[in-house]
């Protein structure tokens, strides 16, 4: 092809992209149900694609994905030495584009990053971009069960068909695979934390393999969670004690056979003392002997440990401690090649926490962020909360360089859609963007899967990026404003019940153990003179945070205990503050119903529908959220519902009354609708 062949073809691509053609004109867009993902690029296969060298599984797709969705001049992939093998450079010279990278799976992330430039329309004159992953570990954690629920899956059944493998090999597998590598996930847990001992056994292990086989030529390693008492369930062992020679010969055995079958496995990752898991504490070692004895076993293959930090003992009367006071002080002890898997926040992914202050007091620990995709706390796949800007919150106290890795509660399921709204999507490809590049704004990241995923009309774009980002804040706000955390119902963490008891229930997971409302005011008193909570941060925060007059306000309730009548920054009391952000919430919720509305012309019709109807039920939620915590928090603030906002239209006894009939894995079609 000659030279102005090539530019003409070129300049045509970004032309083409800029004016945004995969939007149809109002009328003429097909339905699509959300399988294709952000993964939209119709296939064109005219690309010239060249590679010289030796051919891999993942340079084959990565050549593959070129000519099938590449719409500009040739593009000629190389290895090179030096740099990582996740790193590439895309640049353009006399002959075309370029990709180079040591490594195969750098070509196949350059791949798709040409292709995303090319589908969100970026400038790709004088291309020349190098990029490498801000974090080694970007893993999806699958809290998938043997019989096929999900422990908060909210997106039908799991992607795993565990009882027709190894034999049936499900097609879904290297899609997943495709998605995640599009965006640079570079690993998957494939089971629950609360792991069954079954997943070691041959017949499983051999399961493991086949999906292990799907994902590696897309980069993606295999993990599995295990569960510490595996010696005594599957190995007939008298003790699972880490320090029992025994045990740590039945680890070894077993991860050399796990290694024969799977030469590039990953590593485990564990969830042990923590709500009823077995653990080396049960034996009284501590978490450092239990996570060393496995690490031993699998440093020999290069295999790592993802230990989490998820415990609550009853060390300390304040949960948000608990984790802190049982990691510190094993602070340096960890092998080398174990990883505390740390959750964003203290408590357990509410809709807004502070960081956990373990990751400022490990000093000499290698640690990484599990975040959580799916919305056990957000309003499963019914509300749509884009949170990427809470991810990025995080960041903004932990810096992304003093972490190894980091870990994401996959939504994903086996519905069409794979998230169950479509919405949800935009977090699974945002964790693996952000995974890639922290320093991406959310703005950036919702405007390429919205290009990508629906259309790239900015007459599209602006308006419903604005809803994404301002969504997660809306769910705040309708939902645990101030810093109200965990005020969830019972049996499931979907609706409101502040006034939930529960005879016989530990006090800390009833919501009234976190939001201590009474007469005089509300709020968890964290300072140094309640639960001292606030010594675990680092000084300048500790101050901050401890001060009822600094502490911000989005924090306010987690750290004190604050009078109904105290003054916010609005001017308000802390009673109109608090009706008036439940009422903001609920005015988003039903703003996001108008830009949706409007955005009718960009989306084809399937995919609108389904949309308008998880907004319809996100707005009657949001207004069962504010009448129920309002009215509730009423009885004892005494005062009347702010005047200037909506007045409640349920009743605070028929809310009481109401018990949503849900399992912890279902997602239900309404809430309180009276
Ligand atoms: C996998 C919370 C969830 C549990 C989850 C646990 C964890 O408690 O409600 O379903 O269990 O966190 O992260 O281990």
């Amino acid at each position: 092809m000659n030279r102005m062949k090539c530019l003409y073809l070129i300049a045509f691509a970004i032309c083409a992209s800029v004016l945004g053609f995969n939007c149809a004109v109002a009328g003429e867009l097909a339905d699509e149900d959300g399988s294709r993902l952000w993964l939209r690029g119709d296939k064109y296969n005219g690309a010239e694609v060249l590679f010289r060298g030796s051919m891999t599984p993942s340079i084959e797709i990565a050549l593959s994905e070129l000519r099938g969705g590449w719409r500009g001049g040739p593009v000629r992939l190389e290895l090179k030495k030096g740099g990582g093998k996740e790193s590439f450079r895309i640049f353009s010279d006399k002959n075309g584009i370029k990709i180079t990278s040591a490594g195969d799976a750098g070509l196949l992330y350059g791949a798709y990053h040409l292709l995303r430039m090319q589908n969100t329309g970026a400038d790709m004159s004088n291309i020349d971009v190098s990029e490498m992953p801000a974090f080694d570990l970007r893993i999806l954690n699958h809290w998938d069960n043997p019989d096929g629920s999900i422990e908060r899956g909210y997106a039908g059944h799991s992607l795993w068909r565990w009882d027709e493998l190894p034999g049936v090999v499900a097609p879904r597998y290297r899609e997943y695979a495709r998605a995640n590598a599009s965006v640079g996930i570079n690993g998957a847990v494939l089971n629950n934390v609360n792991a069954s001992p079954t997943i070691l056994t041959k017949d499983n292990l051999v399961k493991v393999k086949a999906i292990a086989d799907e994902l590696r030529p897309y980069g993606v390693k295999t993990y599995i969670s295990v569960n510490f008492a595996s010696p005594m369930v599957v190995g007939c062992l008298p003790t699972a004690d880490p320090l029992d020679k025994g045990v740590g010969r039945w680890w070894k055995d077993k991860v050399d056979e796990i290694y024969g079958l799977i030469p590039d496995f990953g590593g485990f990752l564990v969830k042990a003392n923590s709500e009823g898991q077995p653990g080396p504490c049960d034996y009284g070692r501590t978490h450092a002997e239990g996570a060393n004895m496995l690490a031993a076993a699998l440093a020999r293959h290069g295999g790592i440990v993802m230990w989490r930090a998820f415990v609550y003992s009853a060390s300390d009367s304040d949960r948000a401690k608990q984790a802190s006071l049982e990691f510190q002080p094993l602070d340096g002890e960890f092998a080398p090649n174990v990883i505390v898997q740390i959750k964003n926040g203290p408590i357990d992914f509410q809709p807004r926490e502070p960081y956990s202050p373990l990751f400022t007091s490990l000093e000499h620990t290698p640690t990484m962020v599990e975040m959580q995709l799916t919305q056990e706390y957000l309003g499963f796949s019914n509300h749509l909360a884009y949170l990427a800007p809470l991810w990025k919150e995080f960041f903004d106290f932990v810096p992304p360089s003093s972490l190894k890795g980091i870990a994401g509660v996959a939504n994903t399921g086996d519905d069409v859609n794979w998230c169950g709204h479509h919405f949800g999507q935009s977090n699974w490809y945002a964790f693996g963007r952000m995974a890639w590049d922290p320093g991406l704004t959310s703005g950036e990241v919702a405007e390429e899967w919205l290009k990508q995923t629906f259309c790239s009309d900015s007459a599209f774009v602006t308006p419903v990026k604005g809803m994404m980002l301002d969504s997660r804040e809306a769910v705040v706000d309708y939902m645990m404003p101030l810093g109200l955390h965990h005020i969830f119902a019972w049996g499931h963490h979907y609706g409101p019940e502040p006034w939930c008891e529960v005879p016989g229930a530990r006090h800390d997971w009833l919501p009234s153990y976190y939001h201590r409302a009474d007469k005089q005011g509300i709020g968890f008193d964290r300072s140094v003179t309640g639960s001292n909570a606030v010594s675990q941060y680092p000084d300048s925060l500790c101050r901050l945070y401890g001060d009822v007059s600094t502490c911000p306000e989005e924090y306010l309730l987690w750290f004190h205990h604050v009078p109904w009548g105290h003054k916010m920054r609005s001017g308000r009391t802390l009673w109109d503050e608090l009706c008036h952000r439940y009422d903001h919430g609920v005015s988003e919720a039903r703003r996001f119903q108008c830009v949706w509305d409007m955005a009718e012309p960009y989306v084809d019709s399937r995919r609108f529908r389904d949309v308008q109807s998880k907004l319809r039920i996100q707005s009657r939620d949001a207004v069962w959220w504010k009448d129920a915590c309002l009215q509730y928090f009423a009885t004892f603030s005494g005062m009347p519902i702010s005047y200037g906002i909506e007045r409640p239209v349920h009743d605070l006894d028929d809310m009481m009354k109401f018990k949503l009939d849900i399992t912890n894995e279902e997602c239900p079609e309404s809430g309180f609708n009276k």
